[in-house]
Order: structure tokens, then C-alpha cells, then sequence
């Protein structure tokens, strides 16, 4: 018969996103479709495709018949309620960290390495971090073209990418400044913010209104980020390449929803912008919107440009002035579509049309 998939964490930021992603779909492959949330949540009703359904709690019962479990919860709760749904027989597409780097577990992106799904030693399947996967359709297709052998990135991340707790607090910052002279020396933003009553406590590590904020993640070894190296890791397993170098920059910015990347990528041969040009158009998930000559003005994405969307988005390409193997470019990714929830349901797509589960 037809799968039954399950959404873990469907009342979630990531979660409903997830399920606006299979009421947008012209048509899905599910038989069942089942709300998987904490106790706490459960027993609220949401509409999916037109028929209400009951959120369920949490527990080792609500995996059974369950072919495809999609986890959209923190790391923790996939480390510890994934291995439950594998043994009740289904198998794990997660959105969390947990089992990105683990050897036994495919990392995939699908238009880059979906075939990799078939081979799920563990029965679970990761799905990547936003701020790798934004970029990485984009670099799978030059990777192909032209061998990829250095990837130098700076991001320019939304606070979503931090939870609602990440939109919340950028949503009351920019309402402590605004409309207000605030000062731009050191300290004037902090002191806004503490003078409309924010709480010194803040996911992010600087006043995010009216700033940039070099720090995304925890902190690592040696000045480096969690998201730094995730970064680093993730592509190497992606793309197949444990030797490939890697140097991350991973900054928020005072954005709400997409990640944008710098990418400065040196390859194995001479690069052409025009080939690069038409492999992104050629690429059903690349939108390239790189027309400096436009008559309205040169074109380009921008984060805002791209919220909701759910291809990945390229722009201001160019061949490095001084590196002849070297293309620079700009991408934008809606970080909680193609960055989370639209990635995780690519790959439970791709798990059915490989006939790999369900049978
Ligand atoms: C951020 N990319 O923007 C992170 C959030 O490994 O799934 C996602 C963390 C993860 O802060």
C-alpha cells in the first residue's frame, strides 16, 4: 500500500513549515499522514491536505506502521527518539545535528547525492544544516562542471536559524530602536535595548538591530563556531570530498528568514562564468538572478527576495580577478524550507521514488 509518513515535531517552527510544504504539493504519496509532537502539544487538531488530523504524543507506540518519520526537533530528542521509531520499523529523515557525521548515516541533499539514500545502515537518513545547505545545490552543480578543490564562505545568517526565540528577540530589538537616534558608537544599541526592558539574555551573542554579529552557534576549538565547522564537515561528506579545504565565516545578521552565503570557490580546472551561467540554468532547483546590465538596475537576490521560495537562489557571479580557477557568487536559501523542512521532505520523497521504503 501507500506510506505512511510521520512529521516528529509537527507543531514546531520547522515542523509547520513541513506541513505547509505537503498542503502546497499538487499531489503527495502518503497514505497516512501522521502528527507527531510532545505530550504537551498533543491532542491539538491541525489541517493537512484538507482533512483534520490529532497531533500524538511522542512514544514508542505512535511509530508503529509508520513507514517514513521526518524529525523536526533538537538534537537531543532525535538522539534519543529516533533509534525508537528504527526499531518500530520505520525509517528516520532528521533535521537535527545528531546523526549528521556519523559514518553510518547518509548526509544527503538530493539533487547533489540523493542516491546515496539506499544505503541507511542505521535506518536513518540526515538532512543537513540550513546554513551548508544553502549553498549547497549550487556548489554540487559547479562541483560537477569543474571539480571543486577550496571553498572559502562568510554567511549572512537570519535570526530564525536561532528558533522563534531567534525572531522574537530581532523582532523586539528593532522595536527598541526604531524611529529612535540611537547612537552607533559601542554600547549605544545595548543601551537602547536595556532602556525598553530587554533582558540583557540573548541568543545572540551582540545587539543583532542594528549590527552584525560574527558568532552563530557554540563555541569550538581554537576561536572556531559549531556552524563554522559544521560548515566544513557537512560539505566535505556531501560532496564526497574528505580532503576538501574549507575556511567558514558564519555571521548573523538582522534578517528574519533566509541565509545568504559569500562563496569563494576555487576548483581542479579553469572556470568559466558562462559554463557556471548554464549549468545553474540548467539546474531545476537554481534560480539565477544575475543580470547586472538589467534596465530597472542590476539584479541580484537578496534574502528578502527569497523567504518562502523554495529554490536556492544565485546571483552576482563572477570569475576572480586573480584566481583563474576561482568563481565568487552570492546565494540566498530560505533556511527554513530548502534549509530544513523542504530538504527533509525532498529526501522522504526521494526514499519513495527509489521504492525504497513502504513496500
Ligand atoms: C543557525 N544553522 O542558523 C543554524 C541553525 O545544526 O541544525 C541550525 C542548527 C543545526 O543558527
Amino acid at each position: 500500500g501507500r506510506p505512511t509518513v510521520a512529521v516528529v515535531g509537527a507543531t514546531g517552527a520547522v515542523g509547520s513549515v513541513m506541513i505547509e510544504i505537503m498542503n502546497a504539493r499538487e499531489s503527495v504519496p502518503w497514505g497516512e499522514i501522521r502528527l507527531i509532537a510532545s505530550p504537551r502539544s498533543a491532542g491539538r487538531t491541525i489541517t493537512v491536505r484538507g482533512v483534520e488530523h490529532t497531533v500524538r504524543a511522542l512514544s514508542p507506540e505512535a511509530f508503529d506502521d509508520v513507514d517514513i518519520a521526518m524529525f523536526d526537533v533538537p538534537d537531543e530528542l532525535s538522539a534519543e527518539w529516533a533509534p525508537v521509531a528504527v526499531e518500530r520499523g520505520a525509517t528516520v529523515v532528521d533535521n537535527s545535528g545528531a546523526f549528521r557525521m556519523d559514518p553510518q548515516v547518509p548526509l544527503v541533499v538530493p539533487e547533489v547525492n540523493g542516491s546515496r539514500v539506499t544505503r541507511r545502515p542505521k535506518g536513518i537518513i540526515a538532512n543537513p544544516n540550513c546554513t551548508t545547505l544553502s549553498m549547497m545545490a549550487a556548489l554540487g552543480r559547479l562541483h560537477e562542471e569543474f571539480g571543486l578543490r577550496e571553498l572559502v564562505v562568510s554567511s549572512y545568517q537570519a535570526a530564525s536559524g536561532s528558533g522563534q526565540e531567534g525572531v522574537d528577540r530581532l523582532r523586539a530589538e528593532i522595536e527598541a530602536v526604531a524611529g529612535k537616534q540611537v547612537g552607533d558608537r559601542a554600547g549605544d544599541v545595548a543601551e537602547a535595548l536595556a532602556a525598553a526592558g530587554l533582558p540583557e539574555q540573548s541568543p545572540f551573542r551582540a545587539p543583532l538591530a542594528l549590527n552584525a554579529v560574527p558568532w552563530c552557534g557554540s563555541r569550538k576549538e581554537d576561536g572556531w563556531t559549531s556552524e563554522e565547522l559544521k560548515v566544513r564537515n557537512e560539505s566535505r561528506k556531501i560532496l564526497d570530498l574528505p580532503e576538501l579545504k574549507v575556511s567558514a565565516t558564519c555571521v548573523r545578521v538582522p534578517v528574519v528568514t533566509t541565509h545568504a552565503l559569500a562563496v569563494h570557490a576555487t576548483f581542479g580546472r579553469e572556470v568559466s562564468v558562462e559554463q557556471a551561467r548554464r549549468s545553474f540554468e540548467q539546474a531545476p532547483s537554481i534560480v539565477l538572478r544575475d543580470d547586472p546590465d538589467a534596465p530597472e538596475g542590476p539584479d541580484f537576490p537578496t534574502p528578502a527576495d527569497v523567504v518562502g521560495a523554495e529554490p536556492t537562489y544565485v546571483g552576482r557571479l563572477r570569475q576572480a580577478m586573480d584566481f583563474p580557477n576561482t568563481l565568487d557568487f552570492f546565494v540566498c536559501g530560505d533556511n527554513l524550507r530548502k534549509g530544513a523542512a523542504l530538504n527533509t521532505y525532498e529526501i522522504a520523497e526521494t526514499l519513495v521514488s527509489h521504492s525504497s521504503v513502504g513496500e
